[in-house]
């Protein structure tokens, strides 16, 4: 066992309740959702964090996984309302948001000809004409310019409104989708599955178990998906282990989840701005019990736009093996709600001195976490790396 693990356990400020915990963790059993609301009541920071990155370095050692990606957002505009998105706009104020064609997302995707992304991530709103066959096409468009590209696309809110749409299945409606190109999901629109907070949030899009059976689906087709959760709004830490339960559950079943990613709730030019945003030693706990809730998830990652580089690099102590991508300033999800990262971009070299930096070893991978290139014994150019400043 790490020593610094050690002396926590020994110490005299754990109760014989946190303990007990740390010896299940330790002896690999899981732990109960009640374990999970006293670590989240009663574990100190620095217990968290020990606790968490034993785990992480029993399953990952140092490596840290980065990919190069960029993101398509087709449209802002959206037939739902959720309030605590500062991105979205209603269709009958169409001329304040875009609506992207598909020969204009292709030329986005062929900027990068030539250029060693290898995944490209296409959420938007739920557009009222964008349908399964604009999707399809657009899929479609893509695989055909540049087959070697992976596609993880749609979230089940935009899945769940575009199949019922069309009037097929989720599993009908997908294999349409993967027949043209599509090649994993992404983790969005899973919010808080809880309906006492969910209706509060964004009441009239899929529910939790809409959300869980369209992944259910997709795993089944042989497709993975990652997950999300909007944490630090209204919700109580029941509500997060509820969520993080039913996840767990699922993927005893599938197997088919591979990332875990809690997104922290921004505030600014939201229908929520007067709810707080979490403390960054909140977020710090929030993935360290995710770390150690998920024991059937492989990977846990900090989404870096979102956080900001300096926290998401925090995180890497907390439990998270995976910092996304270099993204390429491709998305506005977050910046319009307020984070630091007005301009979310990042070069290899400066994912890759983010990662050394608390020394740990970066690792490229593919979407599907296939290894791309190991960084651990590349040197960055001193001018292209990351200042901690
Ligand atoms: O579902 C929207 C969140 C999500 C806010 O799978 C907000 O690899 C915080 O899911 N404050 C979409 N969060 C983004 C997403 C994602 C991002 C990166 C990687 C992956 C992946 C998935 O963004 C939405 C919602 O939960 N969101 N507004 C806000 N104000
Ligand atoms: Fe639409 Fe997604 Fe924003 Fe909700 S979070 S309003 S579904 S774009």
């Amino acid at each position: 066992m790490q020593s610094g693990l050690v002396e926590l356990l020994n110490s005299n400020r754990i109760s014989a309740e946190l303990k007990t915990i740390a010896d299940k963790i330790y002896n690999n059993q899981r732990i109960s959702e009640s374990d999970a609301l006293v670590l989240f009541q009663q574990g100190s920071l620095p217990f968290l964090g020990a606790l968490a990155n034993f785990v992480r370095e029993r399953l990952h050692g140092d490596t840290t996984y980065f990919n190069r990606n960029f993101h398509i957002e087709p449209t802002n505009l959206c037939v739902f309302s959720c309030n605590f998105c500062s991105y979205s706009k209603i269709y009958a104020k169409r001329e304040e948001g875009w609506e992207l064609s598909i020969d204009q997302m292709l030329h986005m995707v062929q900027k990068y000809d030539g250029q060693p992304v290898t995944e490209v991530h296409i959420v938007g709103g739920v557009h009222p004409k964008m349908d399964l066959q604009f999707f399809a096409d657009l899929l479609k468009a893509i695989k055909t310019h540049r087959p070697g590209l992976h596609i993880k696309a749609f979230t089940a809110v935009e899945y769940d409104y575009m199949f019922r749409k069309a009037k097929v299945s989720v599993e009908e409606g997908l294999k349409i989708l993967i027949s043209h190109g599509l090649d994993s999901i992404p983790g969005g629109g899973a919010e808080i599955f809880h309906p006492d907070i969910r209706t509060k949030i964004c009441a009239d899009k899929v529910d939790g178990d809409g959300w869980l059976n369209i992944h259910a689906a997709a795993h089944k087709l042989g497709l993975h998906s990652n997950a999300t959760m909007l944490y630090g709004h209204i919700e109580k830490f029941e509500h997060r282990i509820d969520h993080m339960n039913r996840l767990r559950t699922l993927q005893d079943e599938t197997k088919g989840f591979q990332t875990f990613i809690p997104l922290k709730f921004r505030n600014r030019d939201n229908d929520m701005s007067n709810v707080a945003e979490s403390t960054i030693a909140e977020d710090m706990k929030m993935y360290a019990v995710a770390r150690l809730f998920l024991d059937n998830f492989p990977h846990l990652k900090a989404y870096w736009p979102m956080l900001g580089r300096h926290n998401a690099q925090m995180t890497l102590s907390f439990g998270v093996n995976d910092i996304d991508g270099t993204i390429d300033d491709t998305t506005k999800i977050y910046s319009m709600a307020g984070s630091e990262e007005q301009t979310p971009t990042m070069s290899t070299e400066q994912l890759v001195a983010l990662i050394k930096q608390v020394n740990r070893k970066p690792v490229e991978r593919d979407t599907l976490y296939n290894v791309v290139k190991d960084y651990s014994d590349v040197t960055v150019a001193e001018e292209a790396g990351f200042s901690s400043n």
